[in-house]
């Protein structure tokens, strides 16, 4: 591990983002999945130390820049979170497209990034402001219906939008920021539920994300929601792969034709501005517009000797 790692920090509709500029693993060469692969087996400490405390905190997702193996993308990320690793992150894109805006690595226009599941289209349309073209994304199952500890029967999609997704139309508890030690319980119980059921995305994947919706609190938007991530954070932001999950069910449903513009509030009030294009086997392709400002830059320092220069043990 090396001792000192360049980072900048962002946040996307107050969900942050922590790019790794310098001080990553050598990944070596080839298909990104592959290297993938040898930052979980082998240098997940690196993935700890980043993103456990002391340096780090739940709600962080980390981006790795990689060289891409597909040579019509500009670059590749691996996104990691506080339990393990993202095929994509649509807030973490934003706040790459700003941090690299920042540092001078990209000026105003498109760059193609390669991510695990999929290249995404990144536009980045001013200091603060991209759009993300996101991969395919599509509802897989309509109206499961799920029973949840203490909350009886509630019905839900499931929707892959970059990662897999349980949207509840309705939740059952009102989407309130003084509600949110509540949510994410409910969130935490529906997981277990789906888990108990064995209801699974396509390919017996995991479900890890759950979001919840209801009634916007602002006119401007047409929907809030309250996304729980896979380590138990919750999503500051609307979540893009999230609000992606939302646009392919929407779709799916006849409630949104393509290009018109779908407005998604968060829990803590910030907006994403989406809509989709139709592509291959019933699938949309969501862009999700949002803004990332840096709130820090800086290195993570690692001295030899410190006990949690990997973060805290898990049983802490
Ligand atoms: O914006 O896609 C997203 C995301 C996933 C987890 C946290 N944010």
């Amino acid at each position: 591990m090396k001792n000192k790692i360049k980072y900048l920090d962002s946040h996307t509709g107050g969900e942050p983002t922590r790019v790794i500029l310098e001080g990553g693993p050598d990944l070596g060469s080839g298909p990104l999945s592959e290297r993938a692969e040898r930052l979980r087996l082998h240098f997940d400490g690196f993935r700890r130390s980043v993103i456990e405390e002391p340096r780090g905190w739940d709600a962080l997702v980390g981006a790795l820049l990689c060289k891409p193996y597909d040579p019509s993308c500009e670059t590749g990320v691996l996104f990691f979170n506080n339990v393990g690793y993202l095929g994509m992150c649509g807030h973490g894109t934003i706040g790459l497209a700003v941090t690299l805006k920042s540092i001078g690595a990209i000026n105003p226009g498109v760059f193609r990034l390669e991510t695990t599941v999929g290249v995404v289209e990144v536009e980045l349309l001013d200091d603060h402001r991209a759009a993300v073209r996101n991969v395919p994304s599509r509802r897989y199952r309509k109206g499961v219906n799920l029973r949840v500890a203490g909350y009886g029967t509630l019905q839900g999609d499931v929707a892959w939008g970059g990662n897999w997704f349980f949207v509840v139309k309705q939740s059952p508890l009102p989407l309130e920021r003084k509600g949110i030690r509540e949510l994410t319980e409910l969130s935490l119980r529906i997981r277990a539920a789906l888990e108990r059921e064995g209801i699974t995305g396509e390919g017996e994947a995991r479900i890890d994300h759950i979001e919840l919706c209801g009634p916007p609190s602002t006119e401007v938007a047409d929907e809030k929601n309250f996304v729980l991530c896979p380590g138990g954070a919750f999503d500051r932001s609307p979540c893009g792969t999230g609000t992606s999950a939302k646009l392919a069910c929407l779709a799916a449903d006849g409630l949104l034709e393509p290009g018109d513009t779908w407005v998604q509030e968060s829990i803590v009030g910030s907006l994403f501005e989406a809509s989709y294009e139709y592509c291959e086997e019933s699938s949309v392709l969501p862009t999700i517009v949002g803004s990332a400002y840096e709130t820090a830059r800086g290195e993570l320092l690692f001295a030899e000797q410190d006990p949690f220069a990997k973060g805290f043990p898990k049983d802490l």
